[in-house]
């Protein structure tokens, strides 16, 4: 059973639309590929293919400090499905592309379900880290 099974039991109908409506805008608010940020490096990416799909993905990062592209950053991913305990089966391969961008290639998601993606940059004495919740069909 699924938090939001047991969520919608004990609020209730009205509850249950109110909650929906709530989730919906935060389904139509999700064009962006990062949930939550936090420290001084500002840290988004895109992902390829966008939605991201079972099997080998690629992730367009960039990494800013108050709005300057990072370049020499360290970045790192990780994945990680919450429900199961698990990452992903493979490494993913990160490289710098120049102005504040980097590759993140075989960003492996082996199978369906809810993934959850983190990426962590480190820049002299800034860190930054972001993440994104991804349900994938
Ligand atoms: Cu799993």
């Amino acid at each position: 059973m699924r938090w939001t099974d047991v969520s919608l039991q004990r609020i209730g109908s009205a509850g249950a639309i109110a909650l929906l409506f709530v989730m919906l805008s935060t389904v139509v608010g999700c064009t962006e590929d990062q949930d939550k940020t936090s420290g001084e490096l500002a840290i988004s990416w895109v992902m390829s293919p966008n939605p991201p799909i079972v099997g080998a993905n690629t992730m367009t990062i960039t990494v800013t400090y108050q709005g300057n592209p990072i370049t020499g950053a360290s970045v790192e991913v990780a994945t990680e499905m919450p429900a199961h305990g698990h990452g992903s089966s493979e490494t993913p391969i990160i490289a710098e592309k120049g102005n504040g961008t980097y590759e993140a290639t075989n960003v492996v998601l082996q199978m369906p379900g809810t993934w959850r993606i983190e990426v962590d940059a480190t820049w002299k004495d800034k860190t930054g880290s972001a993440f994104h919740v991804y349900d994938i069909p």
